[in-house]
Formats: C-alpha cells, sequence, structure tokens
C-alpha cells in the first residue's frame, strides 16, 4: 500500500542545505585523502549495502510502508542492530509524513542525515590534558588488534609532532612484548618493557614515572587480552588504572577498547560486558577492512553510547584513520 503523504513536498522558500552531498562539498587536499581511504576501507559494506538499497529505492519506486520495511532489512543486515534500524526507519517514516519524500534519492540524502545524527549524539570531542602526559590504555579481548593500533597510533601521534612513549602492559602472553617492540622500532618511539609473567602495573609505574621526566606528551598502553568474566584480569586493569591514576592527574585519560568488525554482533555483545568491567571512554574498530558489516559502527554509539575514536583499515602502519562521522555516512552509502 502506498503512502499518500510521503507524496507531500516541502515548500522551496522552507529547504535547507542540511545533509547536502558532504562529498560534493569543497574538500581540502588531505580531507580528500581520508575521504578516499575511508570508501576503501568500507568497499564491502557499501557494496552489498548500496546493492540492496539500491533495488529498495530505485529512483522510479514510490516511497511506501513497503520500501521503508525493505529499508530496514538491508539496515539490519549490515549490522546495524535492531533498535537503531527502527529509530532511523519510524524518523524517516515522521518525515515522510510531515514533509513528503519524493523518491529514492531523497530518501536517500535523508538516511545519511539519519545515520549522521546517530554517530554524531556520541560523538566527544579530543581534550588535552592540563599536563603531560596524556595516558592511552589499549583494552579488549583477545586478538582484536590492540598491539597493532597502539603501534599504529604512536606513528600516528609522531606524525603529529607529539612525543610518544609505549609501555609494554601485555606480560600475559609469550611474545606479546617483542611484537610491540617490532611496533616501537617501526614508529621509531621508544619503550618501557618489563619480563614476561611480570606485574603490568609495575610497567606501568616505570613507564608514567619516565613520561613525567622525559615530558612525553602522550603514553600508550598495551594491555593483555581478555574476557569479561576473567576476574583476575579485570582486576589487573583495574590495578592499572589506579597506578596511572596516582602518579599522573587525570589519567587514563582514555581507554580505548578494541574492537574486530569483523565479529559483528558477537562483538558488539562481548563490548557491552567488557565496557560495564573497565572504564571505556571510545572505541576503535579494527579490520573494517575485512567486513561488509560496516553497520557495527552505528550499533557502536546507539548499543554502546560509545563514540568509535579510530578505524583500523589494515594490516600496515598507516591503516588507521582518525573516525568522521560525515565521511564515514558518504562512504557507505552510495
Ligand atoms: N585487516 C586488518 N587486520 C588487522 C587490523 N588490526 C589488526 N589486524 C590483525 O589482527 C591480528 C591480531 O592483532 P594484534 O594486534 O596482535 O591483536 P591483540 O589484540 O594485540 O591480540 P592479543 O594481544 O593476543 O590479545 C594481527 O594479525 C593483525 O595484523 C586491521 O585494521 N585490519
Ligand atoms: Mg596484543
Amino acid at each position: 500500500m502506498a503512502f499518500s503523504l510521503f507524496g507531500k513536498r516541502k515548500p522551496d522558500s522552507e529547504a535547507t542545505d542540511e545533509g547536502k552531498d558532504l562529498e560534493a562539498q569543497e574538500q581540502p587536499t588531505e580531507k580528500r585523502g581520508f575521504f578516499d581511504r575511508m570508501r576503501q576501507a568500507v568497499t564491502r559494506t557499501r557494496d552489498t549495502f548500496s546493492e540492496s538499497i539500491g533495488s529498495v529505492l530505485a529512483l522510479t519506486r514510490e516511497i511506501d510502508e513497503a520500501s521503508l520495511a525493505e529499508l530496514e532489512m538491508v539496515l539490519l543486515a549490515s549490522d546495524l542492530g535492531g533498535p537503531t534500524a527502527k529509530t532511523i526507519i519510524e524518523n524517516l517514516r515522521q518525515r515522510g509524513l510531515r514533509q513528503g519524500i519524493e523518491g529514492g534519492e531523497e530518501l536517500k540524502r535523508l538516511l545519511k542525515i539519519e545515520l549522521k545524527a546517530v554517530l554524531d549524539q556520541v560523538a566527544t570531542a579530543d581534550v588535552a590534558p592540563a599536563s603531560a602526559p596524556e595516558v592511552v590504555m589499549m583494552v579488549g579481548v583477545n586478538g582484536t588488534g590492540k598491539t597493532t593500533t597502539t603501534g599504529k597510533l604512536a606513528a600516528l601521534y609522531r606524525g603529529e609532532g607529539r612525543t610518544v612513549l609505549l609501555c609494554a602492559a601485555d606480560t600475559f602472553r609469550a611474545a606479546a612484548i617483542e611484537q610491540l617492540e617490532v611496533w616501537a622500532t617501526r614508529s621509531d618511539v621508544p619503550m618501557i618493557k618489563t619480563k614476561t609473567g611480570g606485574d603490568p602495573s609495575a610497567a606501568l609505574y616505570d613507564a608514567c614515572t619516565a613520561a613525567k621526566a622525559r615530558g612525553t606528551d602522550v603514553l600508550i598502553v598495551d594491555t593483555a587480552g581478555r574476557l569479561h568474566t576473567k576476574t583476575d584480569l579485570i582486576k589487573e586493569l583495574d590495578k592499572m588504572r589506579r597506578t596511572a591514576e596516582r602518579l599522573v592527574p587525570g589519567a587514563p585519560h582514555q581507554t580505548l577498547l578494541v574492537m574486530d568488525a569483523t565479529t559483528g554482533q558477537n562483538g558488539l555483545q562481548q563490548a557491552r560486558l567488557f565496557t560495564e568491567a573497565a572504564r571505556v571512554t571510545g572505541i576503535v574498530l579494527t579490520k573494517l577492512d575485512g567486513t561488509a558489516k560496516g553497520g557495527i559502527v552505528l550499533a557502536i554509539a546507539t548499543e554502546l553510547g560509545l563514540p568509535v575514536k579510530f578505524v583500523g583499515v589494515g594490516e600496515k602502519m598507516e591503516d588507521i584513520l582518525p573516525f568522521d562521522s560525515g565521511a564515514f555516512v558518504e562512504s557507505m552509502v552510495k
């Protein structure tokens, strides 16, 4: 059944430029490069998403209840999550009833606005701490990409002209320290470590003391992979946090939960339990290059209430992007 009210159109005088194609706007070269890399990373998500969306929103088709229901299925298939998909569809329906939505292209434009609003709702500003160092803790379950991201972030911050110190606080897994050492060499930053089986808080104590003495801008702490169910490991995180807090005012300034995008809704469930146990301030979503389920970025916003701060788009040092909601939405919806 067609939605008669969807035909109504807002008078031109009331038209605003909200949601104007972000991509079409003038972008500085650096921003362009960023766009291209984001586009590249979400290729699989976009292809799947756009293909299904294309069939729902074919230009000539009337936007009705049935097409909204189909659109909801497309959103769900990209791992956007039930509550988010429902809210977005309801907002579109209300918009349609109020002002009308003329055809697929307009619906797509409005969809982008809705998606971006979901992301911007949880965005947080990066505030530099009153005094150095800024302490950033990387936490998360095994194999999500904590060590790799620690190395990439070191290079990114260094590229911004900040001084960096790494702390190898994964003393749990054999070879973890050596793995971080390779990254420290690659990004040319110093690293503080202890031996495997040692106390991670002791390593962190040394790292905080060294960072303060050297006037280092950022201290990034790589920790052992753990599940929220491993009480001793969660306690260990707590101890680390208290150690940092004692030595550096306001530390840890950021606790970034590293999540693997390819684990989709399962990863989200794990993350939910994890954020309850650790005081997570933001998410790093890795392996976005390897999944068609990029919609998880939106589920993170609504279901965890946390901002994605960085995305991992490959295994190399430069394969990290500070998250940008506009670029992400434009990359995902074609
Ligand atoms: N394709 C892709 N691979 C990634 C990305 N980030 C990390 N990886 C790969 O994921 C694997 C695990 O990465 P690690 O950094 O060792 O993960 P971890 O969380 O430190 O693992 P544990 O210390 O064992 O808990 C490695 O093979 C990385 O190369 C990414 O953004 N994209
Ligand atoms: Mg690791």
